[in-house]
């Protein structure tokens, strides 16, 4: 039922008498979670009670209020979700490292799951408290299709290298979930004070919450229902378009793990969209996505310009005396002010909606480096911009993606020019080729932010 591939074990701890707990992180949701489903399992199996266990940190990556509504309002359907399956929900505020251990032993625990991240606080997290434990901790991989960890052991040098790992391990993970089984009586459990935990957040409220995406698994669920139905048989053509509409808006879901990539990949195939369309759609669902946590999870290093491959730091190092034409600070950056009406165009997107087109994104952060006093200078404004304003900020993809546009990740040497060496080169002309960029400036660069850096 549960491919053991997909579980790891953290520490050399038995499992024991006593409950089972799923401390939940990156994969917030309740149904087509592995994590969850294991937990449940263990909890079958041992004759166990269940609890499902979230740590908030009053303040995690310097996320803002955006970021934290998002992820609370999705929790809240959490607790509300698992109550109708008899499962309680516990969230604890403060360091895993102290709440985790403290609970385990206050309700002698008999064994811990939890999901897989490849982010370094994460793994930081993991350690601390599977060392603290006296039972078992398990990781497992609820986010990737193929799980990570057995779809390469090593970073993977390009798509063209990964693709044909993974699609040679699809056929034996992307199957069906099996549904996650009630418990057969009422927990006991207090409900969680929400406005309380609101108070006990220390996140920036400069960079509100979104209106236009509902936070939460059902909108997860509904928003990959009306890109089945209305927008994925354009995918192929139109994804590349900003001003198409043709993308999924499912980045934040997936980035909180409050929708699962396996299940909208096995609904996608479903679909009676056209084959270029869903082959289109998968690949960046599919190949891309674990790319991203196959670099993140093999180079500690993915959020800098020292995690770049070494013919682009060598010679992104060479250019660095170059003069460049504009010269912009982050906060230039981050109130879209430079004099470069379609990039500020997509930077008031981020900011106002919380999303970049994918296609802008790259122009977004390859006009970073060329503004840049230095490569590394550059990577760090853009990796602050895209974990400030974006809903799948601080997320592999977003690292990934950085890393890509400016430093060469995944990609291949080009000719070598001023400023960027060889990494390869995107202008607006290039952008003007490809969609109506007019009509892009249009649309975002009317209002003025009222976000600051
Ligand atoms: N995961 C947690 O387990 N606890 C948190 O308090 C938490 C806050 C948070 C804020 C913003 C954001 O973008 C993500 C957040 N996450 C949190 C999820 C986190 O990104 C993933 O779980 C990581 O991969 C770390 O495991």
């Amino acid at each position: 039922m549960i491919d053991p591939r997909r579980i790891r074990l953290l520490n050399e701890n038995r499992d024991g008498k006593g409950t089972v707990i799923y401390w939940m992180s990156r994969d917030q949701r309740v149904r087509q979670n592995w994590a969850l489903l294991f937990a449940r399992r263990k909890a079958e199996l041992l004759q166990q009670p269940l609890v499902v266990l979230f740590t908030l940190a009053p303040s995690f990556l310097h996320a803002p209020l955006r970021h934290y509504d998002f992820m609370l309002k999705g929790l809240q359907e959490v607790e509300t979700d698992l109550k109708t399956l008899n499962i309680p929900f516990v969230l604890l505020q403060g360091k895993p490292k102290t709440e985790l251990p403290r609970f385990a032993e206050k309700i002698k625990a008999g064994v811990v799951v939890t999901d897989f991240s490849p982010q370094n606080i994460s793994g930081k997290w993991k350690k601390e408290v599977a060392r603290q434990l006296t039972a078992p901790l398990y990781e497992v991989d609820a986010h990737n299709i193929v799980p990570c960890w057995i779809a390469s052991g090593k970073q993977e040098y390009s798509a063209r290298t990964l693709r044909p790992k993974i699609n040679a391990l699809l056929g034996e993970f992307l199957t069906d979930f099996p549904e996650l089984e009630p418990l057969a009586s009422p927990s006991a459990c207090q409900p969680i004070d929400w406005s309380d935990v609101y108070r006990n957040v220390h996140a920036d409220p400069d960079v509100p919450p979104v209106e236009w995406l509902k936070p939460g698994e059902k909108a997860a669920k509904q928003c990959l229902e009306s890109f089945l139905r209305n927008r994925l048989a354009s995918y192929a053509e139109k994804h590349n378009d900003p001003n198409a509409g043709a993308t999924s808006h499912l980045s934040a879901y997936l980035h909180f793990g409050q929708i699962s990539a396996q299940f909208i990949a096995m609904q996608a195939r479903k679909s009676e969209a056209p084959k270029t369309d869903k082959k289109a759609f998968l690949e960046e669902l599919i190949v891309r996505r674990e790319l991203s946590d196959n670099y993140c999870c093999y180079n500690d290093h993915y959020d800098s310009f020292e995690g770049i491959p070494a013919w682009a730091r060598e010679s992104l190092k060479q250019h660095a005396g170059d003069r460049r034409e504009y010269l912009y600070t982050p906060q230039e950056f981050a109130s879209a002010t430079t004099h470069d009406r379609l990039w500020n165009a997509a930077q008031l997107e981020l900011i106002t909606t919380g999303v970049m087109h994918g296609y802008m994104r790259m122009y977004w952060a390859k006009k970073i480096l060329e503004w840049s006093e230095t490569p590394e200078q550059a990577f760090e404004s853009a990796i602050f911009l895209n974990d400030r304003f974006a809903l799948d900020g601080r997320e592999p993809n977003g690292y990934a993606g950085v890393a890509w546009s400016i430093g060469g990740l995944h990609d291949r040497p080009w000719f070598d020019r001023p400023v960027y060496g060889k990494i390869r080169y995107m202008n607006a002309s290039g952008c003007a080729r490809k969609f109506d960029v007019n009509r892009y400036i249009a649309r975002y660069a009317q209002p003025k932010p009222s976000i600051t850096a």
